[in-house]
């Protein structure tokens, strides 16, 4: 799953660096295979160094194999072995994180390496690599999902009246973490009735009650990938008025987002094709988030799929397409699904219905 070293090359030259400190804990892991939590990676054109501490030497041998590992002394920062490899080599113009980076760890490094100049990073990072997954990711965020779907499917028939929203998303985590997922992959959200128009409510102690709609929104994490869905279900027998037609305009909205979805189109195109449906039926207001992210090493990562977006779609990538309606006092509908860009379009990754019967 590792990148080519040709493309690594290629983003030292995009940038115009000698050099460039990764210190990102995802990216340091794509392109490293580190999987433990401190690390840096300071990256050369003939390969490079990873720099970690004592408790992780162990571990580095058997996981970092493409570049050269050093351990820190106690007392030592992992900051200040940067400086003095970079020292050592030839570097004029060294490449950082500016979104990562601290500014404390920034200035320590400036004052450590002048006269070398430090250019930030932040365009044209790893991250442009990251944003198309190969089979080994592809494989990973299918197993992600697949144990979200589990957990969801384990707790569908729990979803009735009097249910806590809390101890439904207890229950979902504890059945991806049997099922072998590492952990959920953020604070689940449970959300019922009027929690429902808040688009991250995360769960809470209210108790769901008939003729409710609830927002599930899930993920797990399997091998460092993530998954991230949402279900809207309805606790009634016949979805009837505005709740009836918020869902079915989401649903609508999502299709036809879907339906964009494919090698060379503009991700505001996508977004667009959800909002113009949803500001059609008169809920304009209400759909205040992106349509949709990218996901892999992080829950949300480029593509955005959003108004702004200025990436296009390209075959391999990953998303979230997910348009939701939130009325305040009445409740909230969204339908998230992730899908993964084909030659000629798109295939969902996720499996579940998306009625409102779940
Ligand atoms: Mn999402």
């Amino acid at each position: 799953m590792r990148p080519e070293r040709s493309a690594l090359r290629s983003l030292l030259a995009a940038n115009r660096v000698d050099a460039l400190l990764v210190t990102k804990r995802e990216n340091v892991r794509y392109v490293t295979g580190f999987t433990g939590s401190t690390g840096f990676l300071l990256l050369t054109p003939s390969g490079g160094y990873f720099i970690t501490d004592s408790r992780y030497a162990t571990q580095s041998e058997l996981e970092v194999a493409d570049y050269r590992v050093e351990i820190i002394h106690s007392g030592e920062q992992l900051i200040d072995r940067v400086a003095r490899l970079v020292k050592k080599r030839d570097v004029g113009r060294l490449g950082y994180e500016p979104g990562d980076l601290t500014v404390g760890l920034y200035q320590r490094l400036k004052r450590g390496l002048a006269p070398t100049r430090l250019h930030g990073v932040s365009k044209k990072g790893v991250e442009t690599l990251r944003i198309v997954k190969q089979e080994g990711e592809i494989e990973a965020l299918t197993k992600a999902v697949h144990r979200a779907e589990q957990a969801f499917r384990a707790i569908r028939r729990k979803l009735k009246p009097g249910a806590e929203e809390r101890s439904i998303a207890v229950a979902m985590e504890q059945v991806m973490r049997r099922r072998g997922a590492a952990r959920a992959a953020f604070d689940l959200i449970v959300a019922s009735g009027e929690r429902g128009a808040l688009p991250h409510g995360i769960a809470a102690g209210r108790r769901m009650k008939q003729r409710d709609l609830v927002v599930v929104d899930f993920g797990a994490e399997c091998d460092g990938y993530y998954s991230d869905m949402t279900r809207t279900v309805y606790l009634g027998k016949r979805l009837t008025g505005v709740k009836r037609k918020i869902y079915e305009t989401v649903q609508r909205a999502q299709e036809a987002a879907m339906a964009r979805v494919r090698p060379g189109v503009a991700f505001r195109e996508i977004d667009r094709a959800a909002r113009d449906t949803i500001r059609k039926a008169g809920f304009g207001d209400y759909f205040g988030h992106g349509t949709g992210h990218g996901i892999g090493l992080e829950v949300h990562e480029p593509p955005y799929v959003g108004p702004n977006s200025e990436e296009t779609v390209r075959r391999g990538m990953v998303f979230t397409v997910e348009p939701g309606i939130y009325l305040p006092g009445v409740g909230g509908v969204r339908i998230e699904d992730m899908v993964f860009v084909t030659a000629d379009g798109c295939r969902p990754l996720t499996t579940l219905p998306r009625e409102w019967q779940g």
